[in-house]
């Protein structure tokens, strides 16, 4: 095998850990020695031992001499774990292939530096293109210190999310539908408007898999929230963050009580300031949104650079109706030379319906 073949082994055993590992990164490792996978390992949830150590120690055979492949530079600080250069240099490994850099101020380069110092061969850049891709979450919480953001939307093939009269059930099938509640357990926030919650009454759980449910975040300027929503009625057992601007005590009082925790975030003109919302997001350690509209909230997240991917769902059915509602309202763009384009674009078919996502360029 290639050393492109062993880091994409690396990269598969990293995704396993998709869902569990936020706000770290996914991590996988192979070790190989005479051409030969002895060990492999992958960082399996938060918390937990990094993939280094987790390939390290599951290993009986001698690793001395062996070649380490991992997708991220090895770690050299005392975090949650004790640092993936000490087992890699007391293992006597020879030689590690590095996928990406690691972006953390406690390890970017001095992992490399430490393994090179203890006289080990270090080559980086093994697939590192797409060892950032399948950790896009982590690269952009670390270097911006935001939370990634992902419109996720389903429309009609005339571009509708909902008929003239409001209803929506259901725009995309059954298929599309199970993959959006696998991105949910993906992300580590939900988030949507308060016309979303008023008319839907969504729950924003994730039902393949309870324990992965993403925090609600609902973007809600008057406090208009109804005390006996699901959300709110859910509120103890799913975290929910509520972002207002003005509101009358007694509701706010009410609220809490519900178990809701509140932000208030108001901008100039008196609506959520969603760029300091999400400032506040990556404080509490929220790496990763999924924008679920409606239309005016997504335009105002669009508008201030704030969504890095989209997920366009596409089902073949046309409504009509001047007045339907459409994924992205707000004012619109000028000129079709000034839209929001989208680079590494892939379409996946589910059932009936087309997929389109990629990363807003
Ligand atoms: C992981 N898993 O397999 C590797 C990581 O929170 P800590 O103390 O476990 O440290 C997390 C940091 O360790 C993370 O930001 C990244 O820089 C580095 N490498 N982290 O969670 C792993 N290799
Ligand atoms: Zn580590």
């Amino acid at each position: 095998m290639t050393k492109e073949e062993y880091m994409q082994r690396a990269i598969e055993l990293s995704l396993k850990g998709r869902g569990y590992t936020a706000p770290n990164p996914m991590v996988g490792c192979v070790v190989v020695k005479d051409g030969r996978i002895i060990a492999e390992g992958l960082h399996e949830h938060y918390g937990g031992f990094h993939a280094e150590r987790n390939a390290l120690l599951s290993c009986n055979e001698d690793m001395r001499g062996a070649e380490l492949y991992v997708t991220l530079e090895p770690c050299c600080h005392h975090g949650q774990t004790p640092p993936c250069t000490d087992i890699i240099i007391e293992k006597q490994i020879g030689k590690v292939y590095i996928g990406a850099m690691d972006s953390n101020p406690l390890v970017a380069g001095k992992g490399v530096r430490i393994l090179r110092e203890a006289g080990i061969t270090v080559e980086t850049g093994i697939l590192e293109e797409r060892c950032r891709e399948v950790n896009e979450v982590f690269f952009h919480y670390m270097e911006k210190g935001l939370p990634f953001v992902a419109m996720k939307y389903a429309m009609t093939l005339d571009g509708k999310i909902a008929c003239a009269n409001g209803d929506s059930k259901w725009v995309t099938g059954e298929e599309s539908r199970a993959y959006v509640q696998q991105l949910r357990k993906y992300y580590t926030g939900i988030m949507v408007g308060i016309n979303t919650v008023l008319a839907d009454d969504p729950l924003l759980t994730c039902r393949t898999e309870p324990s992965c449910n993403p925090k609600r975040i609902v973007c809600d300027t008057h406090l208009q929230l109804p005390l006996d929503c699901q959300i709110v009625r859910t509120a103890r057992e799913v975290f929910t963050y509520v972002a207002y601007c003005d509101a009358e005590p007694e509701k706010q009082r009410a609220l809490e009580a519900a178990g809701i925790k509140l932000l208030c975030i108001p901008d100039r003109q008196g609506q959520v300031d969603v760029s300091l919302l999400l400032k506040r997001l990556a404080e509490e350690q929220i790496d990763s949104i999924l924008l679920e509209g409606g239309g005016t909230l997504n335009a105002s997240m669009l508008k201030q650079g704030m969504v890095n991917r989209v997920y366009a769902f596409i089902a073949p059915k046309l409504v009509g109706g001047a007045k339907a509602r459409s994924p992205v309202e707000g004012e619109g763009v000028d000129n079709m030379a000034g839209a929001f384009a989208l680079k590494q674009t892939v379409y996946q078919q589910f059932g009936e319906d087309l997929l389109v996502t990629g990363i807003v360029k």
